[in-house]
């Protein structure tokens, strides 16, 4: 019997955002607000994950100031780092010694389901690269590398975890043959009413950072009156607010602009149905500008103050770093052993 160094803790969360841009809302209430809760009750590990960010061309000068922007904004929303660790992907280079392994686990055909690749490769896919292919592989690694078991992440990311599950069980049957278990199938989990938000422009369309248009999505670093103006902007139509959530199926923009309030406030869905239903937008709107106002404009003060001191920003990810490689040190030595690595 094989002598393993690392635990298997019984609840441990990891997740990531990538320094691709501006973090949006779509970031703040699908993970990072998730993130501040469960941080509370659970040992928590969060990254900005960089090597996932250059699977497609980045500038490396804006890599290393998104990278200390996107940190700034996750501390700014209350992620505490003397309790998490918090730490950038490549700074822990067993992130991708794993990857390698578990490429040699994870098969062709589960990759070539994921629908973000075709997404996101569009009709260019001869040219994506390599890595935006086997991006969900990587993700794999970062979340086993912990042998993390609930991953927070928005609604896109259910299939790259559905994938993670595929390769633990694997892995396990591979080279775990007497108990199987050495990874436990991480469970995402993803809360709350704000799990997609989508584009102010197109109610059928992600927010993303990606989005050529600025005005379809609120950025952590929008002023008061670029959130006034984006909502005030944004598509709707033109009948009153429903009464219920079935009614709402039909209606993307409604949809979307009553989850972002519903989720900002904390409150159930149907509760802000029943507050605005028979309205007119005319009359929603300046509450959910007040609302993401209110909520959004500490977020962004705080992160253009911390980002005044750079050294410091850091200095916070290198002490995540030491936190995070201290664990994934002992997970990939036992996986080494278990796959038949000298090490
Ligand atoms: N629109 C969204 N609604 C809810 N959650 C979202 N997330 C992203 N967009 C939304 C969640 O944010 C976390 C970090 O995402 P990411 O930075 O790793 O990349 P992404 O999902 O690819 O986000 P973008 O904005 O669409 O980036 P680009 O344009 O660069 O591809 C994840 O938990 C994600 O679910």
């Amino acid at each position: 019997m094989m002598k393993l160094i690392s635990k298997q803790p019984s609840k441990r969360i990891f997740s990531g955002i990538q320094p691709t841009g501006n973090l949006h809302l779509g970031n703040y209430l699908g993970a990072i607000k998730n993130w501040v809760n469960l941080q509370e009750e659970i040992s928590s590990i969060f990254s900005i994950v960089d090597l996932h960010a250059i699977t497609v061309p980045q500038n490396p000068l804006k890599l290393k100031a998104s990278t200390r922007e996107v940190t700034a904004a996750i501390i700014a929303a209350g992620i505490n780092t003397e309790k998490s660790i918090l730490f950038n992907q490549s700074s822990v280079k067993e992130h991708s010694e794993l990857a390698w392994i578990l490429n040699c686990v994870c098969r062709i055909g589960w990759l070539n389901r994921m629908t973000q690749f075709k997404e996101k490769a569009g009709k260019n896919r001869e040219n994506a690269t390599v890595g935006l292919y086997s991006y969900p592989v990587l993700m794999s690694a970062d979340i086993l590398l912990y042998r993390a078991t609930h991953v927070p992440v928005g609604e896109d990311q259910k299939q790259h975890i559905e994938l993670a599950r595929n390769i633990a069980t694997s892995f396990n049957s591979m080279f775990d043959s007497k108990s199987k278990d050495f990874f436990c199938l991480p469970e995402p989990q993803i809360l709350g009413p704000g799990t997609r938000v989508m584009s102010l422009r197109d109610g059928t369309k992600k927010m993303s950072k990606s989005d050529p248009s600025d005005a379809s999505r609120i950025n952590l670093t929008d002023t008061k009156d670029d959130i006034f103006n984006k909502i005030k902007k944004a598509k709707t139509d033109s009948n009153p607010l429903p009464a219920t959530i079935k009614e709402l199926e039909k209606r993307p923009e409604a949809s979307n602009l009553l989850k972002i309030y519903s989720s900002l406030s904390d409150e159930d869905l149907q509760k802000t149905l029943d507050s605005f239903a028979g309205k007119g937008f005319s009359y929603f709107k300046p509450k959910l500008i007040e609302l993401a106002v209110e909520i959004l404009n500490p977020i962004s003060s705080e992160m253009r103050y911390l980002l005044k001191d750079p050294v410091e920003i850091d200095k916070i990810l290198v002490k995540g770093k030491g936190k995070a490689q201290k664990i994934a040190e002992k997970v990939l030595k036992d996986i080494k052993n278990l796959v038949g690595l000298i090490h």
